[in-house]
């Protein structure tokens, strides 16, 4: 009895350790400078080839002074929201499931841009505007800072409650290209998981071991 005790705790110890919460939570992963060409990850939706499910807002492939401007690093169509183009964009990711990640190039990015994470009752999970992304973010076209790849990652409960991105703008404007969906899991989320299965599977074992009736 004391072995099992000893090895939950071990067990529950390396659960802890590993890097990857629980936890629902939407956060930052990394927020990486633009660069032409584009070296994010594959996109997922380019809104060239790769046309995305989004309604509100504008996909162009022009640049517009005053209105909107394509994000550095952005090639083809581009998707701007503003109230130029269409002050409300939704991009629809049920059909995804689990979502463990999100990345986009956000262009020029601005203080009055907003992007929401909501779930499928149009709940919000999560909201950052563009100061959580660059201080000061004033728009600036060109500057790799402003025209970043940002990566927002999801883990516990709203990485199955993701069901679409509102992106908001009350001036122009919320520009956006190479949007990436990861619906696999990370390594260490692998990790966390098949150590859970194992964990439920020893629970069970020894149960079973427990209440066995003894007759002898
Ligand atoms: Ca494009
Ligand atoms: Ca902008």
């Amino acid at each position: 009895m004391r072995s099992f005790v000893f090895k939950i705790a071990v067990a529950a110890a390396a659960v802890a350790a590993l890097p990857v919460s629980a936890n629902a939570a939407i956060v930052i992963g990394s927020v990486t400078p633009g660069t032409v060409p584009y070296t994010g990850p594959p996109p997922t939706y380019d809104f060239d080839s790769l046309s995305a499910p989004v309604t509100g807002g504008k996909v162009t492939n022009t640049s517009v002074s005053g209105v909107s401007a394509q994000p550095l690093g952005s090639t083809g169509n581009f998707w701007t929201v503003g109230p130029t183009d269409g002050a409300t964009g939704i991009m629809d990711l049920t059909s995804f499931g689990d979502i463990y990640n999100v990345s986009f190039i956000w262009g020029s990015v601005d203080s009055y841009n907003t992007l929401e994470f909501l779930d499928a009752g149009g709940g919000l999970l999560k909201k950052f505007t563009g100061s959580d992304i660059f201080n000061p973010a004033n728009g600036d076209q060109t500057a790799p800072d402003l025209n970043p790849v940002v990566r927002f990652n999801l883990t516990g409960s709203d990485v199955t409650a993701l069901a679409r991105l509102r992106l908001t703008s009350s001036s122009n404007a919320f520009e956006t290209d190479n949007f990436t969906i990861n619906a696999v899991p990370e390594p260490a989320t692998w990790a966390m998981m098949l150590l859970g299965f194992g964990l439920v599977g020893f629970g069970m074992r020894r149960r079973r071991e427990f209440t066995s009736p003894s007759f002898a």
